[in-house]
């Protein structure tokens, strides 16, 4: 059996609640053992861009890829909430001045727009730095040794060989630093943007304590997931609708960024999220039905509109 679009769309639904409901208790303004006090308006600024939006794509794959295995949905909602933190940080930054000056984000002007400079700054930084307190935490696996795992993974997908390595590899190719350095689109996208949702999809096999065959699966779901989102995004710049993405469109052109459109086209690109498709399907075969709404995650992320 597959899973419809009604019921994938109940299923992302129930977890951005359960992500919602999770990031507003976690970030609330109690302190935490250890903590001094949490100021008003960082809290307030990092509750601003982690609550109240988002298609929270990223907690949903944690969930799913750790359905399959029969990992308790808290556990997995609680790794979400840490990625999702990474996530929500990575926006902040990446609309600042210094980076894309962007001044609208899930609909809303950008944190800093509704702050200021050096409060967006510090926001990014609490919310990846709590990230790493949230997965670390003895609710995601009586076993250290997991929670060590799955800490070093993120830590990896978002760094500087993952997320924050792309960011950097992104701004060289504009031409930041001195003459546009020479893009290798798939290699950086796959750093960028790649690295957190393929991180969502191994946190499944890392909590469910996989075989290394099923690790190999979803790690190779989650990389062609990662591409065709990413193409879909080239490609929402390029065709999409402003008020649906709730951000600027035409901004890659602007920059006169090479993306997977630039190098494939239109038509081109779109075959390429087919192929991507057939390889994220194939890659699930291994887990039978129990992939189903994995594969439906896939199709999501291919025809995404926002
Ligand atoms: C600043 C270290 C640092 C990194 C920034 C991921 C990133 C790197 C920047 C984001 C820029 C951007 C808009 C990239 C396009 C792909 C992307 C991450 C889109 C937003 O993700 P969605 O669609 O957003 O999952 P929602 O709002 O649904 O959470």
């Amino acid at each position: 059996m597959t899973t419809g679009t009604a019921e994938f769309a109940k299923r992302l639904d129930q977890t951005a609640d359960d992500t919602e409901a999770l990031l507003a208790k976690l970030l609330a303004d109690t302190v935490e053992q250890d903590e001094i006090v949490r100021p008003k308006r960082l809290i307030e600024a990092m509750r601003y861009s982690s609550l109240g939006g988002g298609k929270r794509l990223r907690p949903f794959l944690v969930v799913e890829s750790a359905a399959v295995f029969g990992v308790p949905r808290n556990a997995a909602l609680m790794a979400g909430a840490a990625l999702e933190c990474i996530h929500c940080y990575s926006l902040i930054h990446d609309d600042l001045p210094a980076m894309d000056n962007s001044d609208l984000r899930r609909g809303r002007p950008t944190l800093h727009k509704a702050y200021d400079d050096a409060t967006a700054i510090l926001a990014g930084d609490a919310l990846l730095t709590i990230a790493f307190d949230i997965i670390t935490r003895d609710e995601i696996h009586r076993d250290a040794g997991v929670r060590l795992a799955l800490t070093r993974a993120l830590s990896r997908a978002a760094g500087v060989g993952g997320m924050a390595g792309g960011q950097m590899l992104d701004l060289a190719g504009e031409g930041r630093f001195g003459d546009r350095e020479p893009v290798d689109v798939a290699r950086l996208q796959q750093m960028k943007t790649g690295a957190l949702l393929r991180f969502g999809c191994i946190a499944g096999a890392i909590l469910g304590q996989s075989s290394a065959k099923e690790y190999q699966a979803l790690d190779d779901f989650g990389r062609a997931l990662g591409e065709a989102f990413q193409i879909a995004d080239d490609l929402l710049d390029v065709e999409g609708d402003a008020a649906a993405l709730g951000k600027q469109t035409g901004q890659d052109a602007a920059l006169g960024k090479t993306t997977f459109v630039t190098q494939l086209g239109i038509e081109g690109a779109k075959q390429r999220v087919r192929d991507l498709l057939a390889r994220a399907d194939a890659a699930l075969s291994v887990f039978g039905p129990r992939g189903d709404v994995l594969r439906a995650a896939a199709r999501f992320v291919a025809e995404r509109k926002n």
